[in-house]
């Protein structure tokens, strides 16, 4: 069996997330289609990366990520770092000849994003952005029914991601409250992942009309060291730095199928915490998913009989998507470890097969080129155009 060798850089949150998946898809969806072999893993000292390869399981560590990326032994890089570094680092990566997954967002504007898409496709490796929600087997149901045409043709898509960890003014400056660091917050942050799943399960968007607001415009700054989430508060007299990311964005879509829809997204609200949702309506049923309760799907066919009409629930099982790799039993429980096991799956398979995946580059520079098109118009206070953005 074919193993490949992973170079992990970053050893924060998502560092956690991706090398569970590597230890554990192999026991999953057997025979794998490889093996990832936790090689070396990068950090910005080697003190940290040293720290990561003991708690994460590595065999080698480098206190510089361009030495990971040049080890020779090394097959694939996973970036799992703040957002101002994704592009330098994949494009050393690409030519290095190195196949690549890339956390979300893939970049911090169109522009740069543009610049890993052109370095993955001269470089021929494999890529992949890592918007692992619509790998959930509940989101891949609700794709498969849109594509048999159990819904009939899409009228509209009504999407949410709230979260609230960062609704207290003293929840720390972390790199996600930085432009130059994030590119942008909610938006880049969170909504990106609703508009990956819009884009997937009902197509290209055509323009958009955006609400943009940032409601605490400065915070304690936080010295150094991986984003908590707002579970380690600042004391009173920390200094404050300016929040220069939007804190909530709300947007109306036009798709280019003529369906219409919105997005709303925050992390300021209270008693939500990952509430990702999306209702779509078409001409003969709906479909709404909520992540908080994963494991299901709910769904309403215009032609169930008129006294028993309403919205269902399926439990997703073996019957379902990733059926075959996940628990024997609908409502076992699916997590958010499952979703990037599938993912790590999904990616392993597409560098032994020599295929492409999705989402991809292609697909972060997409959705890059709308929350560019969100700014934009919050900035102009008008419909903006997807193709107005490089
Ligand atoms: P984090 O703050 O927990 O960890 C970041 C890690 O990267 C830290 O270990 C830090 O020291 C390291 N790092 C920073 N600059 C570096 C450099 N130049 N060289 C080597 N290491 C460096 O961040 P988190 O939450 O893990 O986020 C990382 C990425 O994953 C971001 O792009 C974020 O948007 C994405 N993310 C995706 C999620 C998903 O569900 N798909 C969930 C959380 C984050
Ligand atoms: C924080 O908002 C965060 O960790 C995001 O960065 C992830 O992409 C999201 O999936 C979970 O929340």
């Amino acid at each position: 069996m074919k193993h490949l060798n992973v170079g992990l850089i970053g050893g924060g949150f998502m560092a956690k997330a991706h090398s569970l998946a590597y230890a554990t898809m192999p026991m999953f969806f057997w025979p794998a289609p490889a093996i990832p072999v936790r090689k070396a893993v990068a950090d910005v000292n080697l003190e940290l990366a040293i720290d990561a390869k003991n708690r994460l399981g590595y065999e080698k560590a480098y206190g510089d990520w361009r030495e990971l990326v040049n080890d020779p032994e090394i097959d694939v890089i996973d970036i799992v770092t703040p957002n101002h570094v994704h592009a330098e680092m994949a494009i050393a990566a690409a030519k290095a000849g190195k196949h690549i997954l890339c956390e979300k967002p893939l970049a911090r504007t169109a522009k740069e994003a543009k610049m890993m898409l052109d370095a993955v496709q001269a470089a021929g490796v494999v890529h992949m952005v890592a918007f692992n929600y619509r790998r959930t087997p509940a989101v891949e149901l609700a794709k498969k029914f849109i594509q048999e045409g159990r819904i009939g043709k899409i009228l509209s898509f009504r999407g949410t991601y709230l979260q609230d960890w960062s609704a207290d003014p003293a929840s720390p400056l972390s790199w996600r409250f930085k432009k130059d660091v994030a590119g942008s917050g909610a938006l880049g942050d969170i909504a990106a992942h609703v508009i990956d799943m819009a884009r997937y399960l009902v197509g290209e968007f055509e323009s958009v009309n955006a609400l943009v607001k940032t409601w605490i415009p400065e915070r304690p700054i936080q010295q150094s060291g991986v984003d908590k989430l707002g579970t380690v508060k600042s004391s009173d007299d920390t200094p404050k730095g300016v929040v220069d990311v939007d804190d909530e964005v709300n947007f109306m879509i036009h798709f280019e199928s003529g369906a219409i829809g919105s997005i709303e997204s925050t992390r300021n609200a209270h008693g939500r915490n990952n509430y990702i949702t999306f209702e779509i309506h078409g001409e003969k049923g709906s479909i709404f998913f909520n992540y908080e309760r994963r494991d299901e799907l709910q769904v309403c066919f215009a032609d169930d009989p008129v006294d028993a009409k309403g919205f269902r629930t399926i439990y997703t099982g073996p019957a379902h998507p990733y059926g075959e790799g996940l628990w024997p039993i609908p409502a076992l429980g699916i997590g958010y470890s499952e979703t990037k096991i599938v993912e790590c799956y999904d990616f392993m398979k597409a560098i032994v097969d020599g295929n492409g995946v999705s989402p991809d580059f292609n697909d972060g520079y997409q959705i890059a080129r709308i929350c560019d098109a969100v700014l934009e118009s919050g900035t102009r206070q008008e419909w903006v155009k997807i193709s107005w953005i490089e």
